[in-house]
């Protein structure tokens, strides 16, 4: 049996990342594709618990403590997408490290410091980039409620997360119709998985 693909969701906030990837999910499911979906933060687990305080503006932490408890909540994960790849499920994944890196470098954070935590992680093998300017994010619902959803932050965020693109990125435009993304997600998502069982490519470690 070949393993399970990882595709990511990336890019700023409101851009439709968890429209897109519940999406994805539920249609890889329907055509009998066993499919799973992960968000990051998981605010459920104890460190997911105080990435949320700190998210909502209930505690306060320093920008490099909550730096590293993001790249744990990823950490402590890994076991279980580890096994659910081996085991044929494709994951969806909403934000992962390139989130952590993008937010933390933008509030000057020495960008490969940033990146260090999160060396060794498993690699996604398809990334889809959700872009949106940060003033039409600002329009569609419950932009603004957590800590990071200010304009100039939010510009500065997008311009790290393209210094991080690779060949396995694709760019979104997530100001198209919801449909029409999805659509385009799925083709992209077919191909991968077309091109992983005509050429099956192990599971690779993030940025070693
Ligand atoms: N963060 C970090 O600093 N370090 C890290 O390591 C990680 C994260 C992993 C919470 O993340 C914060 O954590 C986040 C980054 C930081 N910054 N903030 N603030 P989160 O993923 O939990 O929350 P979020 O980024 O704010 O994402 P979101 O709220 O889940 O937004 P989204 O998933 O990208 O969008 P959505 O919920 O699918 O859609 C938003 C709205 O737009 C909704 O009303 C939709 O109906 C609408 N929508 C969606 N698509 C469309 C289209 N195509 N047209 C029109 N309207 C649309």
């Amino acid at each position: 049996m070949s393993r399970g693909l990882f595709i990511l969701f990336e890019g700023c906030d409101r851009s439709g990342k968890t429209t897109q990837s519940t999406r994805l999910v539920q249609a890889l499911k329907d055509m009998g594709i066993k499919a799973k979906l992960v968000k990051f933060p998981d605010r459920t687990t104890a460190i997911g618990k105080m990435i949320d305080g700190y998210l909502t503006q209930k505690s306060q932490l320093s920008d490099q403590a909550i730096h590293l408890l993001f790249s744990a909540n990823r950490w402590e994960a890994m076991n279980q997408m580890r096994a659910d790849l081996e085991s044929g499920i494709t994951l969806v994944v909403d934000r992962y490290a390139f989130s952590g890196v993008a937010f933390s470098a933008a509030k000057r954070l020495d960008f490969k410091w940033c990146k260090s935590p999160d060396v060794g992680l498993i690699a996604p093998d398809r990334v889809f980039f959700m872009d949106i300017h940060p003033d039409d994010a600002a329009k569609r619902d419950g932009y603004g409620e957590e800590i990071y959803e200010k304009r100039e932050f939010q510009l500065d965020v997008r311009a790290k997360f393209f210094s991080m693109m690779d060949k396995s990125w694709a760019i979104i435009d997530a100001m198209k119709d919801v449909d029409l993304i999805h659509r385009q997600i799925l083709l992209l998502t077919k191909k991968a998985l077309q091109a992983q069982e005509a050429e099956p490519v192990p599971i690779a470690k993030l940025w070693t």
